[in-house]
């Protein structure tokens, strides 16, 4: 990896969605995603403040394919605030695949952020709701403790990932994507399409 610019007091590592089942075994296996466990523990070290989400969706949440007669996983279909990928059942509250990855070991993390929690309305971006207009207060915490620069790693690199990225550039902050410590689901060429967006929008990607 390139090595990291000095890390200071103004910095966050923001860990997305090391779950069980975006990893080997669960619903919605990211592929390599275990592989990023060892990376981000060690990368957490070099900095003062880390935090963490949570994919965090209830039982039946419209996000899955099964909440939907006849849909099959990894479908599109359209709702009222737009397209939304149909997934398997994943990250249900309270479940095994919804807790952090048993190898995460980040102890000094100071927020752990869900999301995706209310049955209408997924949550990709750590920053708003798939709705683009309920905000999860991220934006505002990061701001009220002068969080300025923030360095993004964990799952998936074009899902979850991607879109906090484009909603942290959104909120103004400085976003960096540490890419070895990310892994994407990559179906139909997503993975391409989100690093050239996330590009377009001023994050930096270290790689
Ligand atoms: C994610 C799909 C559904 C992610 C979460 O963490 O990237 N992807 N829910
Ligand atoms: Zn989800």
């Amino acid at each position: 990896m390139k090595r990291l610019p000095p890390i200071g007091e103004n910095d966050l590592l923001l860990v997305i969605d090391l779950q069980n089942d975006f990893c080997a075994g669960g619903a919605l296996a990211v592929p390599g995603a275990d592989e990023v466990v060892p990376t981000v523990n060690r990368l957490a070290e070099d900095f003062a403040h880390v935090a963490l989400t949570q994919d965090w969706h209830p039982p039946g949440h419209r996000s899955f394919a099964s909440s939907h007669p006849g849909r099959r996983p990894f479908e599109s279909v359209r709702l009222d605030y737009g397209e939304q990928t149909l997934w398997p059942d994943h990250c249900v509250q309270n479940s095994h695949g919804a807790e952090l990855h048993p190898a995460l070991d980040i102890p000094h993390a100071e927020l752990i952020l869900r999301k995706g929690y209310r049955a209408e309305v997924d949550s990709y971006s750590a920053f708003h709701e798939n709705d683009r207009c309920t905000p999860t207060g991220l934006a505002g915490y990061l701001r009220e403790r002068g969080l300025r620069r923030l360095f993004l790693a964990g799952l998936a690199t074009d899902y979850c990932v991607h879109y906090t990225a484009l909603d942290a550039r959104l909120a103004g902050f400085e976003t960096l994507l540490l890419r070895q410590a990310s892994r994407a689901i990559d179906r139909d060429g997503s993975l391409a399409a989100a690093l050239q967006a996330m590009r377009a929008a001023g994050v930096k990607i270290l790689d």
